[in-house]
């Protein structure tokens, strides 16, 4: 099951699962939630710090990371999957900017740094489940 022991790696609060099959956004989505979690939502910097400190661990590939943050709904507007606050950022540097015009609606943590980047909803990434 998504919250066993050994299939949940940050169980503080929340179980948080970490999938390194890469999925286009919407994918990532459905397969959290079927599992009954959601793309990972992030509040704080303690909670962004839990994955700041594990990436490296569970990250076997080098793939940035999605994360439930996305502005579908209306460019510029960014919301939380699960509907949860935006409460904390941590954008990288110039982000987010919509770099190619209009299909830069999901959010990724990069690999490197932890940082947030909007990035096209249709790139394949590896995913966290929050539940
Ligand atoms: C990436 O690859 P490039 O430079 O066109 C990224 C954008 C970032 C940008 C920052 C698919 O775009 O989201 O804003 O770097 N696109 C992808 O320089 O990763
Ligand atoms: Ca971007």
């Amino acid at each position: 099951p998504f919250c066993s022991v050994t299939n949940c790696l940050f169980c503080v609060k929340f179980c948080r699962h970490v999938s390194i099959n890469k999925k286009t956004w919407h994918a990532a989505q459905d397969s959290c939630r079927k599992a009954g979690a959601e793309l990972v939502s992030i509040l704080s910097m303690k909670e962004q710090s839990v994955f700041l400190k594990y990436f490296y661990i569970f990250l076997t590939e080098t793939s940035d990371v999605w994360t439930g943050l996305n502005d579908l709904m209306y460019t510029g507007y960014f919301m939380w999957s699960d509907r949860h606050l935006v409460s904390f950022t941590y954008w990288a540097p110039g982000e987010p900017n919509n770099h190619d015009g209009f299909t830069e609606d999901c959010v990724e943590m990069l690999h490197t740094t932890g940082r947030w980047n909007d990035v096209s909803c249709t790139e394949l990434n590896t995913y966290i489940c929050k539940m």
